[in-house]
């Protein structure tokens, strides 16, 4: 005799729940928050309404199609040999456009300047121009996606020791402000054909593996080379700059030139976005407690929602405490208007589609767990001083039956309910995925 039946043993058994079922378990829900004064329709509209930028690089393990085979550099390291990755545009945009279809909501696709169609050539990154991202454009307006785009500062001869725009010789880093310039314009075509502004995130692996001699000099060349990017101004319509800071890489343990401070300080005085990623600081540092302080002094800021685990910054998404306090940040401080959420995980050990279909879910749920909060209430125990009621109800809270109001979303949006989205996922790795060869 067998305890659990074989056939919901495994993944594909698992049956989603009928519609009446959905939303009878919603009808109560709904009126479980109504007693904590929560409408849960009001929370779904305000969900519906988000747009995260889902990363190009899940799906390839930040390889990109630059014709040159490189070695991925930058200190970044994508571990697991799962097979079927996205080898080609086509592949790419079929494979995220399937992660799309089991996530609620309209998204935004985020794409590498290394993910440009170069039929062929060799393009230099200092000549990417807008035509190598016209396919993407063409095909982001036909799916209603808004595109956002980063310059790729690794995986590149002129990166190979590590230095980019900080470099000492000036010729490199010439070459790197030309790929930076190159990118905001294409970017800024991106914004200006899809109607909604890009997001350019400036990401740089800068820094050296021991102690340096000259921690200064790197800094200020960072600085000079950014201005210089940055020298012609774009309308805000088409193209928002942004600096991603990191604590440490690898290769890059004992200092790294463009640090949290570096980036506070330039993204205050030059009107920049900030970009913090979850995965960039020191473990016992969380960016859901930076959030209210550096949005104290910058009009906005880019979020790369990511999980670290030990060395690595980029676990993919998983509904954890840290997640849900960036979402609870972003919603009880009102800063969703100013802060654009992107992702960024990359897992080759797993399906890469199922990676970006768990990380996205995870997102949006937690701003769903977020937007289900009495925090008027909450707020005013903590102003009377009732430290007593606010620890108890917020304890009380994680046992609202939250799952019903998720489900009734997925429902309502049309993607599969629970796991049963992962069925989806096995029939595109057996009919497609595990065709593609290496
Ligand atoms: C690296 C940064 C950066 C990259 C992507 C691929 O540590 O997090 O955002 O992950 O640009
Ligand atoms: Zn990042």
């Amino acid at each position: 005799m067998t305890l659990i039946d074989p056939s919901i043993r495994t993944a594909g058994g698992i049956q989603e729940p009928s519609a009446k079922q959905i939303e009878e378990a919603y009808e109560l829900a709904r009126e479980r928050y109504a007693d904590l004064g929560v409408d849960t329709d009001t929370a779904l509209s305000r969900l519906s309404t988000i747009a995260v930028s889902i990363h190009c690089w899940q799906g390839d393990d930040v390889r990109g199609f630059e014709s040159a085979d490189r070695p991925l550099g930058g200190g970044l390291a994508v571990l697991g040999n799962y097979p079927g990755k996205a080898r080609t545009p086509d592949e790419l945009r079929s494979d995220v456009l399937k992660a799309m279809n089991l996530i609620p909501g309209s998204h935004r696709f985020n794409l590498h300047a290394s993910y440009g169609e170069f039929a062929g050539r060799n393009v230099e990154r200092n000549q990417i121009d807008v035509e190598h991202f016209q396919g993407w454009i063409d095909w982001a307006r036909d799916h209603h996606l808004g595109l956002d785009f980063n310059p790729t500062y690794f995986s590149h001869d002129n990166a190979s020791d590590g230095f980019t725009l900080s470099h000492p010789d000036p010729g490199i880093r010439q070459f790197w402000i030309e790929h930076g310039v190159c990118c905001r314009r294409v970017a800024a075509a991106m914004g200006r054909q899809l109607g909604s502004p890009s997001v350019t995130n400036f990401w740089i692996p800068d820094g050296f593996k021991d102690t340096p001699a000259d921690r200064k000099s790197p800094r200020a060349r960072l600085a000079d080379s950014l201005d210089a990017i940055f020298r012609d101004e774009i309308d805000a319509c088409h193209n928002i700059d942004a600096v991603e800071a990191k604590l440490f890489g690898l290769g890059s343990e004992a200092y790294v030139v463009g640090s949290h401070e570096f980036y506070l300080g330039y993204a205050i005085t030059r009107n920049k976005m900030l970009c913090l990623d979850a995965g960039h600081f020191h473990p016992t540092e969380v960016i859901s407690d930076k959030l209210s302080s550096v949005l104290t002094y910058l009009d906005q800021v880019l979020l790369h929602v990511s999980r670290g685990l030990r060395w690595d910054s980029d676990h993919v998404v998983t509904l954890n405490d840290e997640l849900l306090a960036i979402a609870q940040e972003l919603v009880r401080g009102d800063y969703l208007h100013r802060v654009r959420i992107g992702l960024d995980f990359f897992d080759a050990s797993i399906n890469r589609v199922a990676a970006w279909v768990i990380g996205t879910r995870n997102m949006i749920r937690a701003l769903l767990l977020a937007f289900l909060e009495p925090i008027e209430w909450l707020r005013h125990l903590e102003n009377e001083g009732d430290f007593t009621a606010r620890l108890a109800i917020m304890e009380e809270l994680k046992s609202m039956p939250f799952g019903a109001v998720w489900d009734y979303y997925c429902l309502r949006a049309g993607v599969p309910i629970g796991a049963s989205w992962l069925k989806v996922i096995q029939d595109y790795e057996q009919s497609v995925l595990s065709r593609r060869l290496d």
